[in-house]
């Protein structure tokens, strides 16, 4: 029998690498995606085949993280082994303007996945993407012993959703576990996060598209890693012998005003002619370093992240490129899977 995973955010950038991983494992994949009036699967396209194919292993859902009752039926039908809780409204500036939005889908979402598992019964490990935002102003370099220090809706609701993932498993006895993961990045990410901004102003500033691009505070400092390799800790974190939460990150800062310099030399232009500063991007309250410090998952778990920001930095510009030069803009880093049955489109 094949193991079956169940994951929301399957849409998102990590659920796309995760989705991958698992079914290059063997898993059967189910993921919970939502009714939009648009196609929102662009980054599992490449993955999805008609479900009556002879060997599809991927099946999709709809669902919503604020609809209880449509988790509890998904649950109970799907019986996975494992859940990775990866949806979420997880745009920091965007939180401060929908703060409610933000805490149901992002906090109590998560215990509605909970408590239903509670409910059923089910045996099965669970996974919540916790975040390095809910360190918010505590000092660098963090790690599973910080003290946590939010500074938005969207870190206070995370933060609910880590505690809830705690409680769970000391009140319950349930394997649950939070991945508390610094920044990760990949030509999948999304559009208006700081990296894939600045790739893809790059790309179309150096092809002549655009004249600028508008940023907000490049001061900030993130720890910048490359998503595949993180969706490989999220695994590893549910094959433990006993659950716990681990820290994935780098270890090395870079802020953002460097990977501006990154990316813009490697099309060979200088990022000072070309970005201006618009304060709609700045946050009511700013997270200005975070470095994550991963020693706990490199010795309990084996997992040591090999890319750093220059190489993601040279990863993601050629991907935006690359797009641009094949017509579209949408991510290029579609592989096919060995063994898996082609799809038509
Ligand atoms: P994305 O923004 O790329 O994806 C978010 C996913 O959540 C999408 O599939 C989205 O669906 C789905 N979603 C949003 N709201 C709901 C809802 N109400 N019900 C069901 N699904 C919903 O995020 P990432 O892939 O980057 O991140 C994955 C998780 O890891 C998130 O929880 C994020 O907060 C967390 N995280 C991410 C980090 C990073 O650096 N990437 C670092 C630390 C934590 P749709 O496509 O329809 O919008
Ligand atoms: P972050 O990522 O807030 O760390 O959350 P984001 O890329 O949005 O911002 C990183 C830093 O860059 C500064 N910044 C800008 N940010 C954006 N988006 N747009 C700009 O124009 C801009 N200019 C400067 C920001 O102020 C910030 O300091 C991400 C998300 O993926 C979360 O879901 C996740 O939990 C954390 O990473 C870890």
């Amino acid at each position: 029998m094949n193991r079956r995973a169940l994951i929301t955010g399957i849409t998102g950038q990590d659920g796309s690498y995760l989705a991958e991983f698992l079914l290059n494992k063997g898993y059967e994949v189910h993921g919970i995606i939502r009714r939009a009036s648009s196609f929102n699967t662009g980054r599992i396209d490449h993955l999805y085949i008609d479900p009556h194919t002879p060997g599809a292993r991927l099946f999709l859902h709809y669902g919503d993280l604020l609809d209880g009752t449509r988790l509890m039926s998904l649950l109970s039908q799907i019986a996975p082994d494992e859940v990775y809780n990866l949806a979420a409204q997880t745009h920091v500036r965007v939180s401060f303007d929908e703060p409610e939005h933000t805490s149901e889908t992002t906090g109590l979402g998560t215990i509605r996945l909970l408590e239903a598992i509670r409910q059923l019964g089910l045996d099965c490990r669970f996974y919540q993407a916790s975040s390095s935002e809910m360190f918010g102003s505590s000092p660098p370099p963090q790690n599973e012993d910080t003290p946590f220090h939010p500074r938005s809706p969207y870190g206070i609701a995370k933060l609910y959703a880590y505690w809830s993932t705690r409680n769970y498993r000391e009140a319950y006895g349930l394997f649950t576990v939070n991945g508390i993961l610094f920044n990760h990045e990949s030509p999948r990410r999304g559009e208006t996060f700081v990296t894939r901004k600045i790739t893809r102003a790059a790309a179309r500033i150096h092809a002549g598209l655009d004249q600028h691009v508008y940023m907000g505070n490049i001061e900030a400092v993130r720890d910048w890693g490359y998503a595949p390799e993180y969706v490989e800790g999220m695994w590893r974190m549910l094959q433990a012998d006993a659950p716990d939460d681990y820290v994935l990150a780098t270890g090395i800062g870079y802020s953002v005003r460097e990977f501006l310099a990154l990316a813009f030399t490697h099309v060979g232009l200088d990022w000072e002619r070309y970005v201006r500063f618009d304060e709609r991007y700045l946050r009511p309250a700013e997270v200005n370093t975070v470095i994550g410090d991963a020693s706990k998952a490199k010795v309990s778990l084996g997992w040591k992240p090999q890319v750093q920001a220059p190489q993601l930095v040279r990863i993601m510009v050629e991907a935006d490129v690359r797009a641009l030069e094949l017509g579209g803009s949408g991510p290029v880093d579609r592989p096919e899977l060995p063994g898996w049955p082609k799809t038509s489109g």
